[in-house]
């Protein structure tokens, strides 16, 4: 085998004129991804969504210039160096190595491009996260398979639409009851996943009233594609508000009634232990160990929840009694340590609390 290092070999006769063409059609691909009407086809619900865009025209104008090159060199080369008709069957090509100036260039250029892309991508995050974190507080909960949300002053769960107004900074909280699911509307550019037994949040300010799709993106069971049905509605103040109104009163007597909003409180008579005890190891040992207080795991350990002499009140000040452990169990508490899901976060009936509590006091 003849191995040799790289000569500066003939490159074909038409390399250049062709170097000179490929170059025109990675121009026009550029130009192409910098004019394209992105909003014609996915309007841009929220502030930080063409932000967004201006990162993605960049990649897509980049890696089209770059695909442009590498694939059209690759098939100019295999048509200029391939084999003749005259080469012996088990001829082979000429064996290269070595060749200093290819290799710092093939190396410092993409470094570059991979540096430019981080700085922008990094700008362009920075944005997003900077968006006010104050105003409308919403929670989007997972289930299989539907998205229900909660808002302050609406009582349990709106489980059709997501309405938010126009120009109002939101901060959405999401969480799962069940399996991992992904938030996602295309028009807003942003995404995340839904995650049981954590909250998550995104911030934006919606600026473009329509009705935009809701898509779940991670393969949540049999009725996953059933998840693109709800949507998002951005509208003024006014609807909104009587939106709201409406919820406020469709939903006055809604089950997992928020505190002071003048919710039945849940009953603890028939709870049962054992069913307690189950679902405490389904629902509750990724947070809370069964020991002491103070051996935490997210939560505080809750072996002396109810009887403890050193912990007389709960996290929230409370008394450490049953109907107190069942309100936290029902609204959920975020304190110190951290949040404490809700029961529809949770996924539990008022039945599940009673069962829980009827367990937890069970632990002396
Ligand atoms: C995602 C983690 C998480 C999950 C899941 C979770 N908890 Fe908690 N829980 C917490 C945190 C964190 C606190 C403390 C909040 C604080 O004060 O900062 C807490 C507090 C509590 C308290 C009050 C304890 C006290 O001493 O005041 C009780 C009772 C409780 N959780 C019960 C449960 C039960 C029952 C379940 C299962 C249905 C459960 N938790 C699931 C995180 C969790
Ligand atoms: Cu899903």
């Amino acid at each position: 085998m003849v191995e040799r290092t790289a000569q500066p070999a003939g490159l074909g006769r038409g390399f250049w004129a062709y170097t000179a063409i490929l170059t025109l059609v990675a121009i026009v691909s550029i130009v192409f991804w910098y004019v394209f009407p992105l909003e014609r086809y996915l309007p841009a619900a929220i502030v930080t969504a063409r932000q967004v865009d201006t990162l993605f025209r960049f990649m897509a104008a980049t890696g089209s210039a770059l695909y442009v090159f590498i694939v059209g060199y690759l098939v100019y080369f295999a048509i200029v160096f391939r084999a003749k008709a005259s080469d012996a069957p088990d001829a082979i090509g000429i064996q290269i190595h070595d060749n200093r100036k290819l290799e710092f260039w093939w190396t410092v250029i993409p470094v570059l491009f991979v540096v430019l892309l981080s700085v922008v991508s990094v700008r362009i995050w920075y944005e997003i996260e900077l968006e006010p974190a104050n105003g409308l507080v919403v929670e989007a909960i997972g289930h299989q398979f539907y998205f229900s949300f909660r808002y302050p002053q609406i009582n349990g769960e709106v489980t059709d639409e997501m309405h938010l107004p126009l120009n109002v900074p939101v901060t959405l909280n999401l969480t799962s009851a069940d399996v991992i699911h992904g938030f996602w509307v295309p028009a807003m550019r942003l995404k995340n996943d839904t995650v049981p037994g954590l909250v998550t949040s995104i911030r934006f300010t919606p600026r473009l009233a329509g009705r935009y799709p809701i898509i779940c993106t991670q393969f949540c069971g049999v009725e996953h594609s059933e998840m693109d049905k709800q949507i998002l509605v951005i509208e003024d103040k006014d609807s909104f508000d009587r939106w709201y109104k409406g919820w406020q009163q469709k939903n006055a007597n809604a089950s997992n009634a928020l505190p002071g909003a003048g919710g039945a409180a849940i009953s603890l008579q028939g709870g049962d232990a054992a069913a307690g005890k189950l679902l405490f190891s389904q629902k509750c040992t990724a947070c809370h160990k069964l020991a002491p207080f103070n051996q935490t795991l997210v939560g505080p350990g809750l072996e002396g929840v109810l009887h403890d002499s050193n912990h007389p009140n709960l996290v929230n000040g409370q008394a450490a009694n049953p109907a107190d452990v069942a309100s936290i169990l029902e609204n959920g508490y975020t304190g110190s340590m951290g949040a404490m899901p809700s029961a529809s976060s949770n996924g539990l009936s008022p039945q599940d609390i009673a069962n829980l509590v009827a367990f937890l006091n069970t632990l002396k």
